[in-house]
């Protein structure tokens, strides 16, 4: 299910706009995220830098950008990333200079980051963020997901239990909360969202004109 044929609405020139996904741990976020840019090719995913480690099947450049501490400090201080997090006991970040060019040039980018990234990105680019929260459909079904994902000892659940409930202590700073009972609807409401924003007038800054050149012809 790609893009549909191009449009018959005339081409108007806008900012792209920062599509934020988070969710506790196990609520179907990286799943949501693949399905998304499978389905929408005017999206494109930012990909984070990040010190944890890659594991077996994920793709250096693809997934994230696997870097050491080191690395990971000169590009903060540089100021190569437009924001940055600690998560359990790895640093994550956004490199800034793909974003701002993609945003500049009308393209749209999605991100796969926590609370800490949201709010930082909202602080920086407040005009062009939507945050969309994605709840589990319940507690025991959340539990029940990081129970089953690795065969980790129960210090570890635990741990991430906890950590899921201190994301979901965030969902009120989000612009939108999909609970994500069914895939394919909680898919459908996050195109649905897409869609609407890319319409705000806000972020048509070609509308002006184009308002402009009709009013000539009338
Ligand atoms: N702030 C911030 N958070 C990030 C970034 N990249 C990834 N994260 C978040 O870091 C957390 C851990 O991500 P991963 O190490 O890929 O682990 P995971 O198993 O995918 O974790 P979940 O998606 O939470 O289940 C997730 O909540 C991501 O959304 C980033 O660049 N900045
Ligand atoms: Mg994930």
């Amino acid at each position: 299910m790609t893009e549909a044929a191009p449009s018959t609405t005339p081409p108007i020139a806008r900012r792209g706009l920062l599509l934020v996904l988070s969710s506790p741990s196990g609520a179907g976020k990286t799943t949501l995220a693949k399905r998304l840019l499978a389905a929408d090719l005017g999206i494109a995913m930012s990909v984070s830098v990040t010190t944890r480690h890659p594991r077996t099947g994920e793709v250096h450049g693809k997934d994230y950008f696997f870097v050491d501490d080191q690395r990971f400090a000169t590009m903060r201080e540089e100021g190569a990333l437009l924001e940055w997090a600690r998560v359990f006991d790895n640093h994550y970040g956004t490199p800034r200079e793909w974003v701002e060019a993609a945003v500049k040039s009308g393209r749209d980018v999605l991100f796969d980051i926590d609370w800490q990234g949201a709010q930082q990105l909202a602080e920086k680019m407040p005009g062009d963020i939507v945050r969309v929260f994605i709840l589990p459909p319940s507690g025991a079904v959340l539990e029940d997901r990081l129970r089953n994902r690795n065969q980790d000892p129960p210090e570890i659940v635990a741990r991430r239990m906890a950590a899921a409930s201190a994301e979901i202590s965030h969902w009120a700073e989000y612009d939108y909360v999909v609970i994500n009972a069914d895939l394919d609807e909680s898919l459908a409401g996050i195109r649905a969202i897409l869609t609407a924003e890319r319409l705000k007038r806000e972020r048509l800054s070609g509308l002006m004109a184009f308002v402009r050149e009709m009013q000539k012809a009338l």
